[in-house]
């Protein structure tokens, strides 16, 4: 069993489709086990996306998870990092599957609407982040 951590990120939750993408999940069989809404900190955010320090889109991006409520959730299945990976889609929406959570709803390459981690190592480091309360 794997463990995955998906945010649904300010862009989503503004438009209040935070059920739809949940159900998405859910419709597909996998198991939520943990799931919480809040609002970013500074300091959350630059943890969270330590590997683009010093990029372009850096200040960008964390100006625009810490402008509002996400919603951080814990996936649990059989390859969890892949499959949430797929059904998320391209970062750019113009790449992305029609098919895809960001296909569908994805404004641009940064309001692009869900996050999930890109490795299971990469889960367990953002489980920590986003859920410091839980092993
Ligand atoms: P992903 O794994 O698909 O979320 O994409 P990345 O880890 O490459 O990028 C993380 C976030 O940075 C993306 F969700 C959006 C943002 N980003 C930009 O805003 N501009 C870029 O050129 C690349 C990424």
């Amino acid at each position: 069993m794997e463990r995955t951590l998906v945010l649904i990120k300010p862009d989503a939750m503004e438009r209040k489709l935070m059920g739809e993408i949940i159900s998405v999940y859910e419709k597909k069989g996998l198991h939520i086990t943990a799931l919480k809404i809040v609002k970013p900190t500074i300091d959350i955010a630059k943890k969270h996306y330590n590997e683009h320090k010093g990029k372009p889109f850096f200040q960008e991006l964390i100006n625009f998870i810490t402008r509002g409520e996400i919603c951080a959730l814990i996936i649990e299945s059989d390859n969890a990092v892949e499959i949430v990976r797929k059904i998320n889609g391209a970062t750019d929406p113009q790449d992305a599957d029609a098919g895809t959570i960001r296909g569908r709803f994805a404004l641009s390459k940064s309001e692009n609407a869900v996050h999930s981690s890109d490795s299971v190592e990469s889960a367990a480091r953002e489980i920590a982040i986003w859920f410091s309360d839980r092993s």
